[in-house]
């Protein structure tokens, strides 16, 4: 997969050299490139940002930057047949960013991130992208960050560990939390006794009808007390009459 991130801040994106990011890079798995925005100003200051249209607080990123930036960095690789890139904007304004994006966007052979700072980019930035190519503005949740890049570095977290060859266990990917849209059940590990607490007994017991029967109720209980809002966006078969007793 090759990834370019557009931003005012490449220096933000340091840590895409480290674990199993830089790892994957290592690997040749992931291809990475990290631009300056202001490589694509035309003006001796070199600004990305100016006052809003129809008034209001902060300031708005300018398109002229942003084409030139996109034009440059979508531009086909030459490989005839090659899909355009899918260009992901982090913004709080987007559509939640969840395991199901995580793994469309882990099918893609190439993503561009376009961070935003201030108030946003000129939307005709991203009206003209979408003539061209697939484009998602994607939240991370309900709060607002400073601008897009840590939220790339979260999505990428996430979408990287999706890419085969990058998790040395795959089974590790279909137990997880959201695999099945439910929460995982708590985990334990040695001593069987920690200063007063024990490993609860079900675990121990070596019988694996009922460790996967009580995995399943923490994962139940777990996510109704959490999670309400998980629950009914579950697919109609996800629950069986034993799940429902829970
Ligand atoms: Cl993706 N970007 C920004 N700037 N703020 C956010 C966000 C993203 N997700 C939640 N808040």
């Amino acid at each position: 997969m090759r990834v370019d991130v557009v931003t005012i801040f490449p220096e933000y994106l340091a840590p895409l050299d480290l674990s199993l990011i830089g790892r994957a890079r290592a690997a040749g798995i992931l291809d990475v490139a990290v631009h300056d925005l202001r490589t694509w100003t035309s003006d001796v200051h070199r600004t990305v940002d100016d006052t809003p249209y129809g008034g209001g607080p902060g300031m708005v990123m300018r398109p002229e930057p942003w084409g030139e930036a996109l034009d440059a960095v979508a531009s086909p690789d030459g490989s005839p047949g090659s899909e355009p890139p899918h260009l992901v904007v982090p913004s709080p304004a987007g559509v939640p960013f969840t395991q199901p994006l995580a793994h469309a966007l882990a099918g893609e052979s190439r993503l561009i991130f376009a961070c935003g700072r201030y108030e946003g980019i000129d939307q005709r930035v991203l009206d003209y992208a979408a003539e061209r190519m697939p484009v998602t503005e994607v939240s991370l949740g309900d709060y607002v960050l400073f601008g897009g890049e840590v939220a790339v570095l979260v999505i990428l977290e996430a979408v990287v560990r999706l890419l085969p060859g990058v998790l040395g266990n795959a089974d590790s990917l279909v137990e997880e939390s959201h695999a099945d849209g439910l929460l995982e059940a708590p985990v334990y590990t040695k001593p069987a006794q920690w200063r007063d607490l024990p490993v609860p007994e079900v675990l121990r017991s070596g019988d694996h009808g009922k460790i996967a029967r009580w995995r399943r109720d923490q994962s139940l209980l777990r996510t109704a007390g959490r999670r309400p809002d998980l629950l009914p966006a579950l697919p109609p078969q996800a629950l069986d009459k034993r799940d429902r007793a829970t």
